[in-house]
């Protein structure tokens, strides 16, 4: 049997406010083609179906689209919700969606009752654990002493591994989970799950299965040879810029686990970060090959440009955001307040003030009232 592992679809997310959907609808109906090219029986998305509990109409009608041509492909599907999900929305009319071959496990009471298909080799079941709030998640499991999200995953596995044994003889195993699991690397997309305990868990507490199907971290990664995550489809913020996206393709032979492929996805957009002047940005013919990018600027300007984005936009469509670095992003590394007047007059120091705001010398007016200022300072101290 080969199992496509995927996760983190995020449907309907935004990218500084741009709409991803058309976007992600490309990425994700291309994995139609890759079930039907490489004889995938089975695609398991691990989570966060969608980027809100409560997505729009046209993030449900383009999930709605990527499914039908992964089942016209020829795959069975099976759905957890994860952290972003509402698990009652995504499960809903999940009875009737599974005589089509649409699995929807959202229901936390029903964890331990797996889909089962068939190869030539016998049975693989397939669990599908939703995402876990620790507090509500342990009174449905019925273990009131679970503590945080280790102790509620332990329990859930527990009920998988006591079905697992009393299966028949040689049933294969996977297990799709949406968790934070020890070693796996964050980046800046994922909304924290440590709400309600430590977030982190044993990759050890999945044990006892074929193989693990993790969603959650968005960056595609191997803990073990049968934990992975098969991280977001698309970059969802800037720290993403070096991820390769990608799913693997998971085979199960009679013993188990027989080898797992990684399948890189075609990026729609590339994201890129540039730093300089405004005018230089605008005018350096280098940077021409920008100008389809997604794109994150540092300007380094001593003044504030006016109006900045618009203007950038206008040669690099795709500039997002912005910040202001006059700089050059050595903040932190400026003198203490006591260094930078050390042995200075007022005068000297007052100077350096307006100059540091306005990001340029004082001016002959501004000189003279500063003058002023401190001269009748003096002449009040005196008298
Ligand atoms: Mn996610």
């Amino acid at each position: 049997m080969r199992v496509l592992h995927t996760s983190d679809w995020h449907v309907g997310r935004t990218f500084h406010g741009r709409d991803l959907l058309a976007e992600q609808e490309a990425v994700l109906g291309g994995l139609a083609d890759l079930v039907e090219d490489r004889g995938i029986d089975v695609v398991v998305i691990a989570g966060d179906l969608y980027d809100r509990a409560v997505p729009s109409g046209e993030a449900v009608q383009t999930c709605n689209r990527v499914l039908l041509r992964l089942k016209a492909a020829g795959a069975q599907i099976v759905i957890t919700p994860g952290n972003h999900d509402s698990a009652p929305r995504v499960g809903a009319f999940g009875d009737f969606a599974a005589a089509g071959g649409l699995h929807l496990r959202t229901r936390i009471a029903e964890l331990h009752q797996p889909v089962v298909l068939r190869d030539e080799h016998g049975p693989v079941a397939l669990y599908g654990i939703p995402f876990l709030e620790p507090e509500p998640a342990r009174h449905v499991l019925g273990a009131p002493e679970a503590r945080g999200h280790t102790g509620v995953l332990t329990e859930a596995m527990r009920r998988i591994r006591a079905d697992l044994a009393g299966r028949e003889p040689g049933t294969r195993s996977v297990v799709l989970a949406h968790a934070f699991v020890t070693g796996g690397e964050a980046s800046a997309s994922e909304r924290s799950i440590a709400v309600g305990g430590v977030e982190q868990v044993a990759g050890a507490v999945f044990d006892g299965v074929d193989y693990v199907a993790l969603g959650h971290l968005h960056g595609p990664q191997r803990l073990a040879e049968h934990l992975r995550y098969s991280g977001s489809p698309l970059a969802y913020s800037f720290s993403e810029a070096a991820h390769r996206k990608s799913v693997w393709l998971v085979d199960l032979d009679a013993g188990g686990l027989a080898g797992v492929e990684r399948h890189e996805l075609p990026v729609p957009r590339k994201l890129a970060t540039v730093t300089g002047r405004i005018e230089d940005l605008l005018a350096d013919p280098a940077l021409e090959r920008l100008a389809d990018s997604y794109l994150s600027v540092a300007l380094t300007d001593r003044v504030r440009p006016l109006d900045p984005l618009r203007r950038l936009q206008e040669r690099f469509p795709f500039a997002v955001h912005l910040e202001w670095r006059p700089d050059g992003g050595r903040a932190g590394a400026g003198l203490r307040y006591a260094e930078a007047v050390k042995g200075r007059s007022d005068r000297a120091v007052a100077h350096n003030f307006v100059a540091d705001c306005k990001g340029d010398e004082p001016s002959d007016g501004e000189r003279s009232l500063l003058d002023e200022a401190f001269s009748f300072v003096g002449r009040a101290e005196v008298s």
